[in-house]
């Protein structure tokens, strides 16, 4: 078998499934950002296919995918360095998925906490997409034949199986068609943890708001979530020793360092021995600093949703120019007969 060589490229999504937290730009947003500005090939969609497999308000769902379009670009994306595009709007991500859903093991899936974690304990009652979401997550990715991906620790397991399904497909067709992507899972907030609960990731869909800071909070509603933030009684430690089993600080100290681009380390140097007190109203004017010029284009984008439309538009148009291609393969590869 050949090997190929497979040009660097990116791919990350993020579901519209509610409004964009502070986990997500954290875990991934704020990486996407890196990644394009280092002058490699990225490609971020809106995710709208996986966030039907839960229900969604149509009327929402239009507007969450606008929003975070929007909150895409205000973070620092341009779609003239980037693809921006919604997930429906490009077919070969479905068909891709179909292929393989024949290539992925029932055994595989039935392992994914994270379906675990999502049907609960009515798992009966769980959409088959729900169940089958990361065998699409990994068309998402292998449509573009991507290298890279940057997400949250959470998706970790997702993009194992990613791996698995290119290596199988390849075994299986005793081919080197699609790559063996690397996670790119980095930066000093990779699992933002909820507000409320230092055990549970913060999620846009957790019932609580007061569990996530949401990326459209005004300083007002950030100072008040920071300020009733979980907390245990003691302060700051100055080693990150000090932070063993103390879930909410260390999410604190975490959130405090990703935003402020310091290292653990050098935040507990700085603020080692301060009272909660002291610290959360020093997190909380970083969080507003940092944030409300975001909500702020946000906002303005907003204004005129056609524009975002178009972008999309663009975007699904650049991203179907490389799909289409890599789907004709697969299928040529498959054995199913494409007419000219
Ligand atoms: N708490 C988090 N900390 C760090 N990264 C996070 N991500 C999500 N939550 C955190 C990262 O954001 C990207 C997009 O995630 P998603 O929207 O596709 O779905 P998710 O991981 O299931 O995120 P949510 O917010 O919890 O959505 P819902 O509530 O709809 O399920 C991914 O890179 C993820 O790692």
């Amino acid at each position: 078998m050949t090997e190929v060589v497979h040009t660097p490229r990116v791919f990350s999504g993020i579901q519209p499934s509610g409004g964009l937290t502070l986990g997500n730009y954290l875990g991934a947003l704020k990486r996407f950002v890196e990644m394009q500005n280092s002058g490699i090939e990225t490609l971020y969609c809106m995710v709208d296919l996986h966030a039907i497999t839960v229900w969604q308000n149509p009327d929402d769902l239009r507007h969450a995918t606008r929003e975070l379009a929007a909150g895409f670009i205000a973070s620092g994306l341009d779609p003239q360095k980037s693809i921006l595009f919604n997930q429906s709007q490009v077919s070969a991500h479905a068909e891709l998925a179909w292929v393989f859903n024949c290539v992925a093991r029932m055994g595989w899936l039935n392992r994914m906490t994270q379906f675990k974690d999502k049907a609960g304990k009515n798992r009966e009652n769980a959409s088959v997409g729900l169940f089958s979401y990361p065998n699409l997550m990994a068309s998402d990715i292998l449509i573009y034949k991507a290298t890279q991906v940057p997400v949250g620790d959470d998706q970790k397991q997702h993009l194992e199986l990613t791996r698995d399904i290119a290596a199988k497909f390849n075994n299986d067709f005793g081919v080197d068609h699609f790559p063996i992507t690397e996670p790119k899972i980095e930066g000093a907030a990779t699992r933002v943890m909820s507000l409320r609960d230092g055990a549970k990731k913060m999620s846009k869909s957790d019932p609580s708001d007061a569990s996530r800071i949401n990326m459209t909070d005004d300083a007002e509603t950030i100072a008040k979530k920071i300020r009733k933030a979980k907390t245990d009684p003691d302060g700051l430690p100055s080693e990150i020793e000090g932070l063993t089993d103390r879930a909410e600080a260390k999410n604190l100290v975490n959130i405090y360092a990703a935003l402020a681009d310091m290292s653990v380390e050098q935040v507990l140097a700085e603020c080692g021995g301060k009272q909660f007190s002291e610290f959360k109203p020093m997190l909380s004017d970083l969080a507003v600093a940092k944030l409300s010029p975001i909500s702020g284009e946000m906002a303005r984008l907003m204004e005129d949703t056609s524009e975002i439309d178009r972008i999309l538009g663009d975007g699904a148009r650049k991203a179907n120019a490389i799909a289409q291609p890599i789907l004709e393969e697969t299928y040529d590869i498959v054995g199913l007969i494409r007419s000219k």
